[in-house]
């Protein structure tokens, strides 16, 4: 059997190093290791030779096996490297290129930029806050201590934290930002707050977990209700490129008083009334107020020093409205189909 194995690679090599073309290469192959070649029949008789004889017959098959696939993978090389035709390989320069895709921003981004234009325009800072937040920060300083029934408003997510050490939570607003930002700095000043809040909150279309809101603050010696009026209105009419009407309905925030739940005028009627603002001519669109006297103390400022006014509104809600989208979801979703769009 050896002999036979010796005879069959001998003849392999001989006529794989005569081949012409990778025709006849393909045609070798099928004859020398094809499922129906001698070859492969003696691979497949090995099972029934002695034991003895079974090593020595298989070493010697494997062995030959990959000397003949060996100069088989040479010979189609030198083969190929023949058959290509360089003078005839020509590069149309004129041919149109492939069109490269670009990506852009995403459009809460295009929002969020949009934003702090507009309030840059008005003479407000843009500060960040940290996401991960101290309880003092997030409530205590917002004259919501921890017994307070307004925390139950804001459901939220605790951090693990050790025993003895503050408490620290995923920020539930922006407001966070105000004591913070005071106590290193005396009115006047005015600023706004983009950034992520997260409630452990269900998710519907227009709920999420994780969401942008945005936040105002603006504190000097005589800053009123009229002020937050006319710095609102003369925003939303900047950013819906229309004359936008702002109405302040009494609501409850610990740390502003009065409080206002804020409403435009529906981006989409203008007020008349349409299924977009459920015929009431008004869309709802945050929470707003006059700086409680509480935070200023919290803040390290005299009682009755200061006054100031604040909003918290949320960005999603705004590019909703902006844009006419129904579903906060896609946002933070991947759907590419969504986010190409805009
Ligand atoms: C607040 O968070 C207050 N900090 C706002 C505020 C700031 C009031 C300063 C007074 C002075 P509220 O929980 O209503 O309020 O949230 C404000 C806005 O955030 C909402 O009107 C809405 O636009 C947005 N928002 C709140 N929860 C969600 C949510 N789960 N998904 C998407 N947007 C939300």
């Amino acid at each position: 059997m050896i002999d036979k194995i010796n005879s069959i690679k001998n003849g392999a090599l001989n006529s794989i190093e005569k081949a012409g073309s990778l025709d006849d290469l393909e045609n070798l192959k099928i004859k020398y290791l094809g499922r129906k070649s001698e070859f492969t029949n003696i691979l497949k008789s090995l099972k029934d030779l002695p034991e003895e004889q079974r090593r020595t017959v298989g070493q010697q098959s494997n062995a030959t096996k990959k000397a003949i696939e060996d100069v088989f993978m040479q010979k189609e090389q030198e083969l190929k490297a023949k058959s290509f035709d360089f003078a005839a390989e020509k590069i149309d320069v004129t041919m149109p290129a492939k069109k490269m895709r670009r990506g852009h921003l995403h459009m809460l981004t295009q929002v969020r930029n949009e934003i702090e234009d507009i309030f840059t325009s008005m003479g407000f800072e843009t500060v960040e806050g940290p996401e991960i937040e101290t309880e003092f920060y997030n409530f205590d300083a917002l004259n919501m201590p921890k017994d307070h029934p307004a925390r139950d408003m804001q459901d939220t997510f605790w951090l693990k934290t050790e025993k003895g050490k503050e408490r620290l939570a995923l920020r539930t607003q922006t407001s966070a930002a105000q004591v913070k930002y005071m106590e290193k700095h005396e009115p006047p000043l005015r600023i706004i707050v983009p950034g992520k809040c997260f409630r452990r909150e269900a998710t519907d279309s227009t709920h999420e977990h994780t969401f942008y809101q945005f936040e105002a603050l603006m504190v000097g010696e005589d800053i009123n209700v009229g002020n937050l009026k006319y710095i609102a209105q003369e925003f939303f009419s900047k950013f819906f490129k229309k004359d936008i009407k702002v109405r302040l309905r009494p609501s409850y925030f610990p740390f502003t008083e009065p409080s206002f739940e804020f409403d435009i005028s529906c981006t989409v009627c203008g007020g008349k009334g349409c299924s977009a603002c459920r015929n009431a001519g008004w869309l709802e669109i945050g929470g707003a107020g006059m700086v409680n006297q509480n935070v200023f103390i919290a803040a390290g400022y005299k009682r009755n020093a200061y006054q100031g006014l604040a909003w918290g509104f949320g960005l999603e809600r705004l590019a909703m409205m902006k844009y006419k989208v129904t579903e906060i979801r896609l946002f933070h979703g991947s759907d590419l189909r969504f986010i190409k769009q805009f």
